[in-house]
């Protein structure tokens, strides 16, 4: 048993590649009457500027770490990365966005209240490049979320439709690629597991949230588990990076984390306040905007075995702030190990495999040695 568990070690060890490192900074967002940013595991370490955005209604993060801001004037605006750089303003979208994703190509989509529910898709000049109307009821609010070919997930919110696009539509006069009906709803909020299957957060009555599933085979939606709860208000769903799924009830303040595969529970924490608005960080933690009076954000760690508030941040005196985090790939050496993904043949944790690590297994192999015959 130890020699293959060591030769599995040393294996590990020859295909190993080292991995550099460097800072992430301004990972973490939120709209009060100006934009912040926050280290992505630290809310006291915060910037902010200061641009009149009026109500945010609507924030979402590049794949460069640009920022996307939307009002409720319909004015779109992005940052360049670390807050830097030239602010530019966008087309105006015509009503109020309700959610913004941005595709690969760095197209942005934005659901908005407009019509009875439409998305629009902005180019990376932020000019509008189609317009998708009639989704759902008059002026219904659209929850926005991208399968991993960019394809669209519009979930129409007190309608219930739950929409499949392709990534550009031809034209929006014709059907759009299949759509499914929910009956618990509102449906308030989307995401995407790695492969593909749609999580639904709605709310099935005034005390109930509902998490689902629908499944998709090309261009067939199919429903999935069911999972229902305790707690109402906006339900908000997100995807952590191996697929479990982490819910929060905006009434009851209180945030689940559900297996990816059955959504059984796992474990969960009570914020204390109603929540406006949930993120998640690229190490799985999740971040919450409070409504209680002031503004607060929380930074929940995911310990593996709980949440556990790490830090928070008050006194912005805005209600309703929205979060959003920039998700790139791990860059420094302990969050690739605090993520669960350190190398087991890097046995000193620095993220370089190399004769220091070699020695390391030499050494606990003699000591192990000398243990076992102890
Ligand atoms: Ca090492």
């Amino acid at each position: 048993m130890k020699r293959i568990f060591y030769s599995i070690l040393l294996v590990a060890f020859c295909l190993s590649l080292s991995v550099s490192a460097a800072p992430n900074l301004n990972d973490i967002f939120a709209s009060g009457n100006e934009i912040r940013s926050f280290a992505k595991d630290d809310l006291n370490n915060m910037t902010s500027i200061s641009a009149n955005y009026g109500n945010v209604t609507a924030m979402a993060v590049g794949n460069d770490g640009s920022i996307i801001v939307a009002n409720d004037t319909g004015a779109i605006a992005r940052l360049d990365k670390g807050l830097k750089g030239q602010l530019t303003w966008g087309q105006n979208i015509g009503g109020v966005a309700t959610s913004l994703a941005v595709q690969s190509n760095g197209n942005i989509v934005a659901g908005v209240a407009k019509n009875k529910g439409s998305f629009v898709i902005l180019n990376s000049s932020l000019q509008i490049i189609y317009t998708q109307p009639n989704l759902g009821d008059e002026y219904d609010a659209v929850h926005i979320a991208l399968l991993s070919d960019d394809r669209i997930v519009a979930a129409a919110e007190m309608n219930g439709r739950i929409w499949l696009a392709p990534a550009m539509p031809g034209d929006p006069n014709d059907p759009l690629t299949s759509h499914y009906y929910s009956d618990a709803k509102p449906v308030t909020s989307v995401a995407v597991q790695s492969d593909d299957t749609i999580i639904v957060g709605s709310q099935g009555n005034a005390s109930n949230g509902w998490t689902w599933k629908i499944a998709v085979d090309g261009d067939t939606l199919t429903r999935g588990a069911v999972q229902k709860f305790f707690g109402g208000g906006n339900i908000f769903v997100d995807v952590l990076g191996n697929d479990d799924i982490v819910v929060a009830s905006g009434s009851t303040g209180v945030v689940y984390l559900r297996d990816g595969s059955d959504l059984s529970g796992k474990y969960s924490v009570v914020t204390g306040n109603t929540i406006a608005d949930m993120a998640l960080n690229n190490q799985g933690d999740v971040i919450i905007s409070s409504n209680d009076g002031y503004g607060t954000l929380k930074l929940y760690e995911n310990t593996g075995s709980s949440f556990t508030l790490a830090s928070s941040k008050d006194g912005f005196l805005k209600e309703n702030m929205k979060v959003a985090a920039w998700l790139p790939g791990l860059s420094t050496c302990e969050d690739i190990w605090k993520a669960g993904f350190g190398n087991i043949a890097d046995a000193s944790r620095d993220c370089v495999v190399d004769i220091a690590d070699f020695g390391i297994f030499a050494f606990q192999w003699l000591t192990f040695e000398e243990m076992s015959f102890e």
